[in-house]
């Protein structure tokens, strides 16, 4: 009987070859190793501002919607930056978006980056080359300075107009760091809003502060406030809410109520414990921008650079809108952050 035992020849070839399929399914948990993810870093110089951390949030989101790594490393300095940069590399990493802690490393990251082929995208901060000059083939995505500085000195002048203050009993302390530019065209722009609206020039006092933090900005305002006498009301501004929010802290400290102070910040993301507390400050109000944007929005063109190619914008700039303590939750629970 030849054909059955052929038959059965093949059925035993057939369970097999079925055994065999089964056992290579069951190997590889259930189907195809899935291609490895494309690993991407996001480097911030101040982890611990609430500014970087909606920034890294953003850039979470982006990775979580296009399926690649986030690797998050803060770099408050060179030294710990130019390591960051060599350890995403040994990572395979292939490219960075980076809030640098000093604009003057730009040429060091750009040469770093380059040496180990990662590509690089700046956010905030831009890099300046020896030249003195923006190092403008770097991609960029940060605030319109000038823009939002304009609308803190603006808002500054409404409410002081709002308050019938008298440009006489009034005098504006305005926290400044000139060596980063960002910080710089925005307390411009706060200063010449200010002028515009018609508040004297002379009563407008620069404060420089050494270190871009609330001890930073305290100490700064706190030595003008020193030196200015006989001054009634005070409008506070500076580059950041952190700026503004160490002006206020030292406004208290040397005597004046809420009621004679105005703070405006920028960010809007490092002011929510000061507007949420349960009587006003001096804090007035802070021109917000979105940082879980430009995190996700950086993360995902450096995501689309090095999957596709696709060259990023070179110079992307963001809004800003005034909140307060009367639409701060409403408008950042629209923006997701609340
Ligand atoms: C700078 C400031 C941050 C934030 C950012 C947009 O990096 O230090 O607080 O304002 O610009």
């Amino acid at each position: 009987m030849k054909f059955p035992r052929l038959f059965s020849a093949l059925l035993v070839v057939g369970a097999a070859l079925f055994l065999g399929a089964c056992s290579k399914q069951s190997a590889s948990a259930g189907g195809p190793a899935a291609p490895a993810k494309i690993k991407l870093g996001f480097l911030v110089k101040q982890p611990e501002e609430p500014w970087f951390q909606y920034e890294w949030k953003g850039a979470d989101k982006a990775a979580a919607q296009h399926g690649f790594e986030l690797i998050k490393i803060g770099v408050p300095d060179g030294e710990k930056t130019l390591a960051a940069i060599d350890s995403l590399a040994a990572n395979g990493a292939l490219g960075f978006v980076i809030c640098t802690p000093d604009v003057r490393l730009g040429p060091a990251i750009v040469a770093k980056a380059k040496a180990n082929n990662l590509k690089v995208i700046t956010v905030d901060d831009r890099f300046v080359g020896a030249d003195g000059k923006f190092i403008e083939s770097v991609p960029y995505l940060g605030m319109s300075a000038t823009k939002i500085g304009r609308m803190s000195g603006a808002t500054l002048a409404e409410e002081m107009k709002r308050r019938n203050w008298a440009a006489a009993d009034t005098a504006a302390c305005i926290v400044t760091f000139e060596e980063l530019d960002t910080a710089r065209e925005r307390t411009d722009g706060i200063i010449a809003a200010l002028k515009e609206a018609g508040f004297p020039a002379d009563r407008i006092f620069k404060a420089p502060q050494k270190t871009t933090d609330i001890p930073g900005s305290f100490d700064a305002a706190n030595a003008l406030l020193a030196q200015k006498t006989g001054i009634k009301n005070w409008l506070v501004a500076g580059m950041n809410d952190t700026a503004t929010l160490g002006a206020v802290r030292a406004t208290e400290g040397n005597g004046f109520k809420a009621a004679h102070v105005i703070g405006v910040g920028i960010n809007g993301t490092d002011c929510l414990d000061e507007l949420r507390k349960p009587a006003p400050t001096g804090f007035y109000g802070s021109i917000y921008a979105s940082a879980p944007y430009e995190g996700f929005r950086t993360a995902e063109l450096l995501y689309f650079w090095v999957k596709d190619g696709t060259q990023p914008p070179l110079d992307t700039r963001t809004d800003g809108q005034l909140i307060t303590r009367e639409n701060f939750e409403a408008l950042l629970k629209a923006e997701g952050i609340l």
